[in-house]
C-alpha cells in the first residue's frame, strides 16, 4: 500500500494496454527496491550508482524501441515513455543514463550505422555490458551545435579526430562515445569513438549542484585515429544528431512527469498528515490551491505525452510536437517541485524527502536537450513560419 500511486485523475489507465501496465509495475517495483533507498546517498556524495546498470538493462531501459534481434525490447513509444516516467520518479540522473544509452547511443547506431556496427555494439549496449555517451555540445557551442569546431581529417584508412565536447552525461565511465564532428568540407559526421583509442580522454566535471548522481564529463580528442569502419556512412549534417535528440526529448517529456508525480505524491501525503493551527495543513486554502494546480498540470501533461506517444509509435510525431511536450513537462515538473518543497516547510530542504533533489535535477533537465528558450523558439518558428535563430 505504501507503493507510490501515480495520479490518474482522468482515468488514463484505460488508454494503456496490459503490456504497458505490466512494464509500469515492473519498473515501479524495481525503482522502489533498487533506486529509492540508495539514491539520496549517491546524490549527496556526487557519485553515479554503477551497480544499477545491470538492472536497468534487465528491465529493458536501454533501447526499449530497438528491435529484439539487436538486443532491444522492441516496444512501442508509449512503453518507452512509461519506463522513463517511472525511472525519473526515482531520479532524473538515472533516467539520463537510460536516455543517453537508448536514444543517443543505440538509436544512432541502429538508424545511421552499418550492419557490422549494429551487430558489434547494440546487443552489448542493451544489457549494459557496454555503456555509451553522446558528444554534441562543445564549450563554445551549446544551443547552436552547427557552429561546432571538432573536426576530422581523411587519412586514408582512418580519420584524425581533434576537438573537445563538454557537459557529456556518462562520459567518465562510458566505453564508447557517439561523436559528431565536421569533415574537411564542413559537413557534420557521426562516429563511434572507443575508450582506449590513443589521444581520447574523458575528464570528469565536478561541483555540480544538479544531477549529482549522474556522471558528467568532457570528451577530449587529440589526434585520435578513428577507423573508417567506425563512421556512420549515410547521415551528414545536423539532422543526424538532431534526429537522436527527438528520441531523447520524447523520453524526457514523460520522464520529467515522473519527478513531478513524486513531488506531488509527497506533498499530498505531507499535507494530510502535518498539522499546524490545530488542523492538517492540507485543510488550508493556500495549500489546497497548490495541490489542485499540481494535479491539474500533471493531468494536462499526461494527456499531452500520451497522445505524443501514439503519434510517435505511428511515426507521425513532428520534432516541433516533441519540443512542446519536453518544454511543457519540464516546466510543470519544476513548478511542482518548487511548490512541493515549500509545502514541506523546513523538512522540504532535507534529504529525508526527494523533493529538493528532484528540484535541483530539473534545473539540468530544463537546460539539456535544448533549453527552455530554444524549445519555445522552435514552437514560435513552427506557428509563425519565421525563424528566430537566423
Ligand atoms: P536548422 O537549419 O534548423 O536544421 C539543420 C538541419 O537539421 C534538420 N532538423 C532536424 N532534423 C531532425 N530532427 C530535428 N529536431 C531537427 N531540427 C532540424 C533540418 O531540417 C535541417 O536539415 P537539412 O536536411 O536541411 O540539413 O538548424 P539550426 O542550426 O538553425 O539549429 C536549429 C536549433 C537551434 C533548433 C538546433 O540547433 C537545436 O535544437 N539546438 C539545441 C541543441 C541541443 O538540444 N543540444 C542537446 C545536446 S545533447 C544533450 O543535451 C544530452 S543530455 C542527455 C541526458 O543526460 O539525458
Ligand atoms: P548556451 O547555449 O550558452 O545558452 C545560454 C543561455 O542563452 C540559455 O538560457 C539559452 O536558452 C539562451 N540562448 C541561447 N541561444 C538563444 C537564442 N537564439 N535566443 C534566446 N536565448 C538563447 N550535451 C551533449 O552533447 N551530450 C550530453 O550528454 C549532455 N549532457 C548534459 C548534462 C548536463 C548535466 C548538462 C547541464 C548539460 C548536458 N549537455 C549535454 C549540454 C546541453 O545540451 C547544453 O548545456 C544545452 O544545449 C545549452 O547549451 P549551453 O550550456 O552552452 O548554453
Amino acid at each position: 500500500k505504501d507503493l507510490y500511486e501515480a495520479p490518474d485523475y482522468y482515468l488514463l489507465d484505460e488508454l494503456l494496454s496490459e503490456e504497458h501496465k505490466l512494464i509500469r509495475s515492473v519498473t515501479r517495483e524495481w525503482v522502489k527496491k533498487e533506486v529509492s533507498p540508495i539514491i539520496e546517498d549517491y546524490a549527496q556524495k556526487a557519485e553515479f550508482p554503477k551497480h544499477l546498470i545491470k538492472g536497468l538493462g534487465e528491465i529493458g531501459a536501454f533501447g526499449p524501441t530497438i528491435p529484439v534481434e539487436y538486443g532491444g525490447a522492441g516496444l512501442d513509444y508509449t512503453a518507452y515513455g512509461i519506463l522513463m516516467q517511472e525511472i525519473e520518479r526515482g531520479d532524473s540522473g538515472i533516467r539520463s543514463t537510460a536516455s543517453v544509452q537508448g536514444s543517443l547511443v543505440m538509436y544512432p547506431i541502429y538508424t545511421y550505422g552499418t550492419e557490422e556496427q549494429r551487430k558489434k555494439y547494440l546487443p552489448k549496449l542493451a544489457t549494459g555490458e557496454l555503456m555509451g555517451c553522446f558528444g554534441l555540445t562543445e564549450p563554445d557551442h551549446g544551443s547552436n551545435p552547427s557552429g561546432m569546431v571538432s573536426n576530422i581529417k581523411d587519412k586514408g584508412d582512418h580519420y584524425l579526430l581533434n576537438g573537445a565536447k563538454m557537459w557529456i552525461s556518462n562520459a567518465p565511465f562510458a566505453d564508447i562515445a557517439v561523436v559528431w564532428a565536421k569533415d574537411e568540407s564542413g559537413k557534420i559526421r557521426g562516429m563511434v569513438v572507443e575508450r582506449g583509442m590513443e589521444g581520447f580522454t574523458t575528464p570528469e566535471t565536478h561541483n555540480k549542484w544538479s544531477l549529482r548522481a549522474s556522471a558528467t564529463g568532457e570528451l577530449v580528442f587529440d589526434n585520435v585515429k578513428v577507423p573508417k569502419a567506425n563512421i556512420f556512412p549515410d547521415v551528414t549534417g545536423l539532422k543526424g544528431p538532431l534526429g537522436c535528440l527527438n528520441q531523447a526529448r520524447y523520453g524526457i517529456a514523460w520522464g520529467a512527469l515522473g519527478a513531478a508525480m513524486d513531488c506531488y505524491d509527497t506533498a499530498l501525503r505531507y499535507a494530510k498528515q502535518r498539522e499546524q493551527f490545530g488542523k492538517p495543513i492540507g485543510g488550508f486554502q493556500l495549500q489546497q490551491k497548490k495541490l489542485a494546480e499540481m494535479i491539474t498540470e500533471i493531468t494536462k501533461a499526461q494527456l499531452l505525452v500520451w497522445r505524443l506517444g501514439v503519434l510517435k509509435s505511428e511515426n507521425r510525431a513532428t520534432p516541433e510536437q516533441i519540443s512542446m511536450a519536453k518544454r511543457n513537462s519540464v516546466e510543470v515538473a519544476l513548478d511542482i517541485a518548487r511548490n512541493a518543497r515549500q509545502m514541506l516547510g523546513g523538512m522540504g530542504i532535507t534529504g529525508e524527502y526527494a523533493i529538493m533533489r528532484h528540484m535541483m535535477n530539473l534545473e539540468s533537465v530544463v537546460t539539456y536537450e535544448g533549453t527552455h528558450d530554444i524549445h519555445l523558439l522552435i514552437t514560435g518558428m513552427d506557428v509563425t513560419g519565421i525563424n528566430a535563430f537566423k
